[in-house]
């Protein structure tokens, strides 16, 4: 396995409409550095911020996650306070991680601190994840990805698993705390990286870092982009691209999931592949191509506007 430290773009001063021509529509990823300044999150939220004021709320971790890399939820597992779990990671150490507490919806655990990541960067909108959509499923599976999440880790904690993130969505990681590495890997890079039979958008390696060459021989062809998110960067992944995190200190992040017509149609495939039966994959193509058509229609001076704009 080859690895290389990636200069990943670092912007500052990025209009919607650069970030849509440079980034959203090519696929590319990219770290802007200037937008979470007004946060008060950013002066506010430290570990021991957490300890003190939710120091009662109980939760529940996973404490083996590579053993059960489940991507979302960890309902399972021991029983934390706030103030037990924040002292974990404080003690955090790479021999010794303590749990990951990750992919939490911010505005059902913690209502309290919606104002504290406003204003929200322009770059997320239009969002379709929130919509009305005609087939109750598809809007429950999208109204549910579209959730701002919180992540909470200490020196050594990982996200389990390499994946992209499902329905073919895009991820923006806006990172408040601590120093945070990001491993990724280009969607052209796929075939080595063993996406699962049972969900394709996680990998079946678990452990890159000592990963069973025997079992997965391609992998040593896989060339892994890492980069470390500083305080105050959010970095905007686009659709099928392969990542996970570790912690290079205690950290603390939130994400949101974007989609719209610059990933639509890769929602379109995640979603007839994942259909076993070929009549159901077939309907369901034809109903979310329609679906986005229409959508690209209604936002269709949303797209004007940033392609007329000057150069
Ligand atoms: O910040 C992290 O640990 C990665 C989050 C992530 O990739 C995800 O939730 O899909």
């Amino acid at each position: 396995m080859s690895s290389r430290i990636f200069e990943i773009e670092r912007r500052k001063n990025l209009s919607y409409e650069e970030f849509a021509r440079e980034y959203l529509y090519p696929l590319k990823p990219v770290i802007v550095t200037d937008v979470l300044q007004k946060w008060p999150a950013m002066q506010r939220w430290t570990p021991e911020f957490f300890k003190r004021e939710f120091g009662d709320m109980k939760f529940r971790l996973n404490e083996n996650p590579g053993q059960r890399a489940d991507y979302k939820g960890n309902e399972e597992g021991t029983e934390y306070t706030m103030a037990q779990f924040i002292d974990r990671v404080l003690a955090s150490t790479e021999e010794n991680p303590a749990p990951y507490f990750r992919n939490r919806v911010l505005y059902e655990m913690f209502p309290s601190l919606k104002n504290d990541i406003e204003p929200l960067p322009p770059y997320f909108q239009p969002n379709w994840l929130p919509e009305r959509y005609l087939v109750g499923y598809v809007q429950q599976v999208l109204n549910r990805g579209a959730a701002i999440e919180l992540y909470i880790g200490g020196k050594g904690s990982a996200f389990p698993v390499l994946h992209y993130d499902g329905a073919g969505t895009h991820a923006f990681l806006m990172h408040i705390y601590g120093r945070k590495e990001f491993i990724v890997y280009p969607p052209e890079q796929e075939p080595f990286l063993y996406p699962s039979p049972e969900k394709v958008n996680l990998s079946s390696i678990r452990d890159l870092d000592h990963p069973d060459l025997m079992k997965f021989p391609l992998f040593a062809r896989a060339t892994a982009t890492k980069f470390i998110l500083e305080p105050g960067e959010m970095l905007f992944v686009p659709s099928h691209w392969w990542h996970t995190t570790r912690m290079l200190s205690p950290s603390i992040t939130v994400s949101i999931n974007v989609l719209n017509q610059s990933n639509w149609h890769e929602l379109v495939e995640f979603v007839a592949m994942n259909r076993r039966n070929p009549l159901v994959s077939f309907a369901s193509r034809v109903y979310l191509t329609g679906a986005g058509a229409w959508r690209s229609w209604r936002d269709r001076e949303w797209r004007r506007r940033v392609y007329q704009q000057p150069a």
